[in-house]
């Protein structure tokens, strides 16, 4: 009996070694799922391969990306990341304020500004995305790693628009997880219709809804400019996402994976942020050569003014729905006149 415990004592023993062995000189490999709410050439694909490279350059793991529609829906995807189905999330903003509220404020109009450098400075630099979000996506079982810029907001139509009058009972459709565009679009006087990327095309081609709101890059990409007949620069807003992982997974992770992911986040933001640029400026440049007759109006200054003036009341209605909400709505202010006042 003795010689049968020692034996057993010896093999636990030296199973432990090899584990402690094999995962610190990190010979472990492991895949790891990362979901999407874009295809691999977009925006969120490109932060998502150029993640995959880094982590697959510096060590035995690799990532499996899935991009939009291979498991669902994107509304889908934020629960199985946080059910730990799925390691990593790439999830567009205007998917995310029905469940971390504070996430509309990237899809409140006319706070984000348009002047690129601005962007680029406060998504490297803001506190708001440095230091208050972190916790918050914590709490709801997420590790928050980036949130980047897709383009500046623009809208297309059947029918041109220059005043919310123009808007009076125009079903537009937003994003299906933001209260704050469901709000938006109320007070530019249309009617909003949430509803999921996947049902938009069949809805415009059935004048389901009568106009819609996405970057260029994106309505370049599936050929919304031959859905609709009007694109309009409104300057109310700018299309976000964010890159996040499992808490949970991240949490249990040695020191060494922790900070490859960190690294790997950090290297695919450098990335992203000087290809939004490009793709933005590439998106409405490749419309007007291909397609001549797609209409492009830029509201003027007076124009948006009513737009702006209905603005003010979405974001009170947003800094009034909790102290954490108003807290980083300050906050933002903050660092957009500090993004302002670095980059003149
Ligand atoms: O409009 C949408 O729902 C989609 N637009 C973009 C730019 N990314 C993914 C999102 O599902």
């Amino acid at each position: 009996m003795k010689k049968k415990l020692s034996l057993t004592v010896v093999k636990t023993f030296l199973a432990s070694i090899l584990l402690i062995a094999v995962t610190s000189m990190n010979l472990y490999a492991e895949e790891w799922k990362y979901a999407m709410g874009e295809g691999v050439n977009d925006p969120q694909g490109i932060y998502a391969t150029a993640f995959k490279s880094f982590i697959e350059e510096n060590s035995r793991h690799t990532i499996k990306i899935y991009p939009v529609g291979s498991l669902g829906e994107e509304t889908d995807m934020m629960e199985q990341t946080i059910a730990g189905i799925l390691q990593f999330l790439g999830q567009s903003t205007g998917y995310m304020g029905g469940t971390i509220s504070e996430m509309d404020l990237f899809t409140l109009p006319y706070v984000m500004p348009t002047d690129t450098k601005q962007l680029d400075y406060f998504f490297k630099n803001s506190k708001v995305i440095n230091e208050m979000l972190p916790p918050i996506f914590l709490k709801h079982g997420l590790e928050l790693l980036s949130i980047f810029p897709e383009g500046e907001m623009a809208v297309t139509t059947f029918e041109p628009f220059h005043s919310p009058q123009d808007l009076k009972g125009k079903k537009m459709r937003v994003m299906p997880g933001s209260p704050i565009l469901v709000e938006t679009y109320k007070a530019f006087g249309a009617s909003p219709v949430p509803m999921t990327w996947g049902d938009l095309i069949g809805a415009l081609k059935t004048n389901m809804v009568d106009g819609q709101e996405n970057p260029t890059v994106w309505i370049e990409a599936y050929g919304l400019d031959n859905l609709t007949k009007v694109l309009t620069y409104t300057g109310h807003g700018h299309f976000n996402a964010s890159a996040s992982a499992n808490k949970k997974f991240f949490n249990e992770l040695g020191d060494r994976d922790k900070k490859l992911i960190r690294k790997a986040a950090d290297h695919a933001h450098q990335v992203i942020l000087k290809e939004a640029e490009r793709l933005d400026a590439y998106g409405i440049g490749r419309i007007v050569r291909t397609n001549p007759e797609f209409k492009i109006v830029t509201l003027t200054e007076s124009e948006r003014a009513p737009f702006r003036k209905a603005a003010t009341a979405v974001q009170e209605s947003f800094a009034s729905k909790s102290d954490s909400n108003k807290k980083i709505l300050d906050q933002m202010m903050v660092d957009l006149k500090e993004a302002e006042a670095k980059t003149k």
